[in-house]
C-alpha cells in the first residue's frame, strides 16, 4: 500500500566524530540521573531541527524538497561547535524540561537558514514559526511528572575543545514515534552550493 503521510521535519545532521562526543556525555549524564528521571536521546538520531512539519501528506514531498533544494542552493557552508549544556522548558508543559547541548561559532547563519527554510515552508502553507529558534542539540527530556531534576549542566569534560564541525546540507527527516523513543531517518539531503570547503581557488 502506499505510504500516504510521514511526520517531517528539517534539520542539520551532525558528523559521526561529534556523535560520538555527545554519545560519551550522555553516558556520563545518565549515570548521575540515578533517579532515571530523564528519557535520554539515542545519539544515532541526534540532530539540530530547523523546523517541525508534522504530518506531512507523501504527496506534498516532492514540493517540499523542492523548496528545500532551492533554500540550500543559495546557502554557504558554515562552521559550528558545540557549546555549554543547558535546559529548558518544554512545549509539553511547565514542569519538563529539555537538556540539551547549545551550538557557538558562526550561529548567525544557523538562524538565518532557519528564517530561510520556515519563510520557504510558510510559503507552501506551513505554519510560521513563533518561538525564537534557540541553536541547540536535545540530549533528553525528563519523565511526565518529575518533581525535581538534577542539575545536568556541568560536565567537567564538556564543551570540548575540538566540537567543531562544518555545515554544508540540509537533511529532510521523518520521525517514528515508537514506545521506547523516536526513530528518525533521512528522506533526503540538499546541500549548499557554495560551501568553501568545496571551491576551487581561482
Ligand atoms: O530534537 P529536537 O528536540 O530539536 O522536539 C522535536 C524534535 O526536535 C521537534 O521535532 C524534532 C523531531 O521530532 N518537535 C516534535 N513535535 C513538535 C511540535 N509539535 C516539534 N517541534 C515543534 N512543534
Amino acid at each position: 500500500m502506499q505510504e500516504r503521510s510521514f511526520r517531517a521535519f528539517v534539520a542539520i545532521e551532525i558528523p559521526d566524530s561529534i556523535r560520538n562526543m555527545i554519545s560519551a556525555l550522555i553516558g556520563r549524564l545518565r549515570e548521575r540521573d540515578v533517579t532515571n528521571c530523564v528519557r535520554w536521546v539515542r545519539p544515532e538520531g541526534i540532530h539540530v531541527t530547523l523546523k517541525f512539519l508534522g504530518d506531512t501528506p507523501a504527496v506534498k514531498e516532492r514540493v517540499i524538497e523542492s523548496a528545500l533544494e532551492s533554500t540550500a542552493a543559495i546557502r554557504q557552508g558554515f562552521d559550528l561547535s558545540l557549546g555549554p549544556l543547558g535546559t529548558f522548558r518544554s512545549r509539553r508543559g511547565a514542569r519538563d524540561q529539555v537538556v540539551w547541548v547549545g551550538l557557538s561559532s558562526e550561529t548567525a547563519q544557523l538562524l538565518e537558514l532557519a528564517a530561510d527554510v520556515d519563510r520557504a515552508l510558510v510559503a507552501m502553507g506551513f505554519p510560521m514559526e513563533t518561538r525564537p529558534f534557540t541553536p541547540h542539540l536535545t540530549l533528553g527530556r525528563t519523565n511526565r511528572g518529575v518533581r525535581s531534576v538534577p542539575s545536568f549542566t556541568e560536565d567537567a569534560a564538556w564543551p570540548p575543545g575540538d566540537g567543531a564541525f562544518h555545515v554544508n546540507h540540509l537533511s529532510l527527516m521523518e520521525s517514528n514515534l515508537r514506545p521506547d523513543g523516536a526513530r528518525y531517518t533521512r528522506r533526503a539531503i540538499f546541500p549548499f552550493s557554495r560551501s568553501p570547503r568545496i571551491e576551487r581557488p581561482l
